[in-house]
């Protein structure tokens, strides 16, 4: 940072995906909910047109990267900068294209802090996205409202960090509320908050982060990707989106048999999100277990992006007394939610560890979250 007095602290959460994973890049509905580990960046003026960022990930001071403002508008990624900052760096050209032509960018510099752990399938990066867009936004004067940030931050991970992900872990960083998820269309991008009501039923979401990170998530998350689009080509539609569970059928007659497990996973997840809804609001959260269930055995099965860690971590949490348990995130490693009556969490912490254990696979990391609101101005 320059010496200068900081112009304001921004941050935007993590989040855990309830239900609905795979289905964002298919025009479907996801259910997702901010969570209560933050990315705060602090911002301080500059004299001169350089965007520059810093990060402390890790405790430890990270490099620094400067970018010339023309040199950002026209390339997203100048050549060799820390993978990091073309997180932060894309949004910023993803911003400077989409504000209107009365807004000022100028000099900065951007401190990042961030507690969401990375590679949990927390989303740590559409925190790091949305902290920085509602930061530029404010203080370039672009005005663009909160759902233009979310398209923002897909733009910046899509095209700057050459990540083919959808617009969920965006909308929740922004949009999201304490207590509640929230219910996104990602046709339309309508989006509803959903109360969750953890705290009146005794409730708690508890995380388990496997520490797996697979090498070939990126590829498989692109291979799974392809296989909606040639299962939705097969059945003449434009996205999953238009198929119904009653479609399901006919689809088992007219692709390969892989193509239509992916495309049976992604028709019923969606009918599994409306349910889960319909369930929450009529009967509280102690009543969505089964869906929980249900999704993780369809990711398991059908899509095929779970591996045994999470499948432990499911299994183990349920012996021990969760209500419904499943991976969440894009899978191949990252994390499992529990849902677990409070009374219930060292059991469930207890059996998850001792079946790591016994399985020989490395400890896990086991913490509770809170629903949480979305990205904002700190200070
Ligand atoms: C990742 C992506 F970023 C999301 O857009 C979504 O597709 C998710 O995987 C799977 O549901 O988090």
């Amino acid at each position: 940072m320059t010496d200068a007095a900081p112009l304001g602290v921004w941050s935007a959460p993590g989040r855990v995906n309830l239900i609905g994973e795979h289905t964002d890049y298919n025009d479907g509905f996801v259910l997702p909910f901010a969570i209560d580990a933050r990315t705060a960046v602090a911002v301080a003026p500059r004299t001169d047109a350089v965007l520059r960022v810093s990060s402390s990930f890790d405790d430890s001071e990270a490099s620094v990267q400067i970018a010339d403002l023309d040199a950002l508008f026209a390339s997203p990624a100048p050549d060799s900068v820390p993978e990091w900052t073309t997180y932060p760096l894309g949004v910023a050209w993803a911003l400077l294209h989409a504000a209107p032509e009365t807004a000022r960018p100028h000099g900065l510099d951007l401190a990042i802090a961030s507690s969401v752990p990375v590679g949990a399938g927390l989303s740590s990066s559409a925190a790091i996205e949305c902290a920085v867009a509602v930061a530029l936004n404010e203080l370039w004067g672009a005005e663009l409202s909160a759902k233009d940030l979310t398209r923002v931050g897909r733009t910046a991970e899509n095209e700057a960090v050459g990540a083919p992900t959808g617009i969920m872990d965006q909308t929740a960083s922004m949009l999201g509320e304490a207590d509640a998820a929230v219910f996104l269309d990602c046709r339309t991008l309508a989006t509803e908050i959903v109360p969750l009501g953890l705290e009146p039923a005794d409730l708690e979401v508890l995380v388990i982060d496997t520490l797996v990170t697979h090498a070939h998530s990126t590829g498989g998350y692109r291979e799974r990707r392809a296989s909606c689009e040639q299962g939705a080509a097969a059945m003449d539609v434009a996205m999953l989106r238009d198929l119904a569970p009653g479609d399901l059928e006919r689809a088992a007659s007219v692709m390969d048999e892989v193509t239509f497990r992916r495309v049976r996973h992604v028709v019923t997840e969606n009918a599994r999100v409306l349910e889960t809804v319909r369930v929450l609001r009529e009967s509280g959260p102690r009543a969505i277990g089964e869906l929980l269930l249900a999704s993780h055995a369809s990711m398991r099965d059908d899509f095929e992006i779970s591996v045994p860690e999470l499948d432990t971590a499911v299994e183990a949490a349920m012996s021990g007394g969760a209500i419904g348990a499943r991976m969440t995130g894009g899978g191949f490693g990252g994390a499992a939610i529990a849902l677990v009556p409070r009374d219930r969490l060292d059991a469930v912490t207890d059996a998850v560890t001792a079946a790591f254990s016994a399985s020989g696979f490395r400890a896990p990391r086991i913490f509770t979250v809170q629903p949480s609101v979305g990205a904002h101005r700190d200070r």
